[in-house]
C-alpha cells in the first residue's frame, strides 16, 4: 500500500502525523503546508493526478474548505481522502464520508496527532504503533496542542516544541522515527534535558520583555492586547493573557515573517470567531490568521515617509 499525508506544518501536531505514518507504512510520502495553502495545492495535486499514484491519502490536523470537500466530494475516488482534524469550526464538514473532525469527546479535547493515532491503531497496527513510546508521545503532543498540559499539571508536554524550535523539522522528524523505533518508554535524553531547561530560561526571559510592550485596542467587543514577537507563541500568549487577564480577552501576536497568532483564556470569548475578522480559524482558546497581503511594504514606506518628512 502506497500512502500519501498531507500534514500542517506550524507545530508539532501536524509533525508528528509524519513520525507515525513512518512507524506504520513502507511506502509512504508526504508534504507539510500551512492551512491556508491547502485548497491551492490540493486543486493542482488533483489536476495532476498526483494522487493516483496512491492508495490513501490522509490529511491530518487541518481541512479543506467547504468548496473543496464538495469539489472532491464529486470524484469516484473521493474516499482515498481521509481528513483526521479537531479545528471545531471544521465539524459542519464531518457531513462528509472523507472527513473526520472531532474536537471533544467525554471531556477530551482532541488534536490531530492523537486522532491520526487511534486510526492507525485501528486499522494498520503494528509493534512499533504499539509501544509505549508512541502512546506516550502522542499524549504529551495532545496535551501541548490543546494546552491541557496546564489543568493536568504536565510540564513534559512543553518540552517537544523545544526541541522542534533546537532540531528543525526534518531533524526533528528522523530523531523521533528512530528513537521510537530503539525505545520501549519514551524518555528525554540528558543532553536535551539540559537544552529544554536552557530554553525554559530563555522563554521566561522573553515573556518578560515582551510584558511592557503590550498594545491594547479594542475590535467588536474583544479587548485586545497586541504584541509584535516571532519566538514561542503559544507561551507567550498563554502567559501574557493571564498576566493581563483584567485588561484584555485576546492576545494577538504579530510575526511579521509568518502569521498572526491570537490566544486566549477565557471561555466566553471565542479566539477562533475573532480569528475569522482577519480570515483566520483555529480553536475557541488558540486561532490564526494570514498577514494582510502587502503589510511588509506598508511597514517600509511607512519608514520611507517618516525620513523623508523629517
Ligand atoms: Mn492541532
Amino acid at each position: 500500500m502506497k500512502v500519501f499525508l498531507i500534514s500542517d506544518i506550524s507545530d508539532i501536531d501536524g509533525l508528528t502525523p509524519v513520525i507515525l505514518s513512518e512507524l506504520a507504512f513502507e511506502d509512504f510520502d508526504y508534504h507539510l503546508l500551512h492551512v491556508t495553502k491547502l485548497d491551492e495545492y490540493l486543486k493542482e495535486k488533483i489536476q495532476e493526478k498526483f494522487f493516483d499514484d496512491y492508495d490513501k491519502v490522509f490529511l491530518t490536523d487541518l481541512c479543506m474548505s467547504r468548496e473543496m470537500a464538495e469539489e472532491i466530494n464529486t470524484l469516484s475516488w473521493k474516499d482515498k481522502f481521509q481528513v483526521l482534524d479537531h479545528h471545531y469550526r471544521n465539524l459542519e464538514l464531518n457531513q462528509y464520508s472523507f472527513i473526520t473532525v472531532v474536537d471533544e469527546r467525554n471531556g477530551i479535547h482532541e488534536s490531530g496527532t492523537s486522532l491520526y493515532y487511534e486510526y492507525l491503531l485501528k486499522h494498520y497496527r503494528n509493534e512499533f504503533l504499539m509501544k509505549n513510546s508512541v502512546s506516550y508521545m502522542v499524549s504529551l503532543v495532545r496535551l501541548n496542542d490543546t494546552w491541557e498540559w496546564k489543568k493536568f499539571g504536565v510540564e513534559e508536554a512543553r518540552y517537544l516544541p523545544i526541541l522542534l524550535g533546537y532540531y528543525g523539522i526534518d531533524f526533528y522528524i528522523q530523531n523521533y522515527v528512530d528513537f521510537l523505533k530503539k525505545n520501549k518508554e519514551f524518555y528525554f535524553t540528558k543532553a536535551e534535558t539540559i537544552l529544554i531547561d536552557t530554553e525554559k530560561r530563555r522563554i521566561q526571559e522573553y515573556i518578560e520583555e515582551q510584558k511592557p510592550n503590550v498594545i491594547f485596542k479594542e475590535l467588536d467587543g474583544y479587548r485586545v492586547g497586541i504584541v509584535f514577537a516571532e519566538l514561542y507563541r503559544s507561551e507567550l500568549g498563554n502567559e501574557l493573557a493571564e498576566f493581563y487577564r483584567d485588561k484584555v480577552d485576546v492576545i494577538m501576536i504579530i510575526n511579521l515573517n509568518r502569521s498572526l497568532s491570537f490566544r486566549g483564556i477565557k471561555e466566553d470569548y471565542d479566539v477562533a470567531s475573532f480569528a475569522s475578522l482577519f480570515k483566520g480559524s483555529g480553536h475557541k482558546l488558540a486561532a490564526g490568521a494570514p498577514l494582510p497581503d502587502g503589510l511588509k511594504e506598508k511597514i517600509v514606506d511607512f519608514i520611507w515617509k517618516e525620513v523623508q518628512a523629517s
